[in-house]
């Protein structure tokens, strides 16, 4: 147990459980930082509900999303550091999983600030329905993330993070990983978009993702429909051409964009304390 607030304790447990042999790529860390993602991506600006705070995940309205199927995966790695942490709550241990996972495969270092509530307040709740649909195109991305505050140029940039990780036929139905090294965090996601020849393919049970021609390539790797219209659409790709070239203004764009991700739905005061996570207004508790 540390002392309450001492972050950097935390930091130091969620780096040492990163490396799973047994697991995926043998690394926790991609599917840290989707949680991270899910538990904010759910935001919506206009009725301000939805968002990390209340960590809504633990339940299964939101759990039970067939969109965060797999992230328990995510939630049980991350137990025994909320056991020995027991002051953090879930919805900052959560997002400051993600942010330590980026840096530990190479990434930036964003920005985190502590204070988010476990306190669930009904009134917030986010409906289903409010995560990116991979099968869809650019309209859905727009309508997805124009609803959390973000425009095109975040958009493409926090689409980067598919540097990382992979999709498994028995959570998405989508198969594969987006790059070759998928535990490094780079900007070979635009590069590959870019520079290989995608053609869609229809999987077994039905469902088409696009995959690279080359068959000279010892593993085949795999793009969204969703990746893809990045590259269809001019105001996206624009982004694309932009981070592929540049690693280190993908770096910079990602950072501020992931911080602000996090952020979608706290307040803060001029101190960085947070002013909307008071646990005595009503609804329910864990
Ligand atoms: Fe993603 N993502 N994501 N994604 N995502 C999947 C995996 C991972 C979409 C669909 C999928 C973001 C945006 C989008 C990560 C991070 C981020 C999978 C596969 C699907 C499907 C899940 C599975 O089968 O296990 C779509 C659609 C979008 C979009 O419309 C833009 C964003 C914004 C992030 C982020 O972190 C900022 C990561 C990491 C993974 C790999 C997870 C893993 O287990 O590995």
């Amino acid at each position: 147990m540390s002392k309450k607030g001492d972050f950097e304790a935390v930091r130091k447990d969620i780096a040492k459980l990163m490396h799973q042999p047994e697991y995926d790529d043998g690394s926790a860390g991609p599917v840290l930082v989707r949680l991270a993602w899910h538990s904010a991506g759910t935001y919506d600006a206009e009725t301000d509900t939805g968002g990390s705070n209340g960590a809504g995940m633990r339940y299964e309205a939101e759990g039970g999303d067939p969109a965060n199927a797999g992230l328990q995966h995510a939630r049980v790695f991350l137990e025994p550091v909320k056991e020995k942490h027991s002051w953090i709550t879930y919805a900052d241990l959560w997002t400051l999983a993600g942010v330590v996972a980026i840096k530990q495969m190479g990434g930036p270092e964003i920005p985190w600030k502590g204070g988010r509530t476990d306190y669930v307040d009904d009134s917030k709740l986010p409906p289903r329905g409010r995560l990116p649909d991979g099968a869809q195109g650019s309209d859905h991305l727009r309508w997805i993330f124009y609803r959390m505050g973000f425009n095109d140029q975040e958009i493409v940039a926090l689409s980067g993070a598919h540097n990382l990780g992979r999709c498994h036929s028995d959570r998405s139905g989508f198969e594969g990983a987006w790059v070759n090294n998928p535990t490094r965090f780079s900007n070979q996601y635009y590069r590959l978009l870019l520079s290989l020849q995608w053609r869609k393919k229809t999987l077994k049970n039905g469902i088409e993702q696009f995959v690279n021609y080359d068959e000279d390539s010892e593993t085949e790797l795999m793009m969204l429909p969703t990746d893809i219209a990045l590259t269809q659409d001019p105001k996206f790709r624009k982004w694309v051409e932009l981070y592929a070239r540049d690693k280190d203004r993908f770096f910079e764009d990602f950072t501020k964009v992931f911080d602000k991700l996090v952020e979608l739905g706290i307040q803060r005061d001029e101190n960085g304390e947070i002013t909307n996570s008071d646990n005595e207004n009503g609804g329910y508790h864990a």
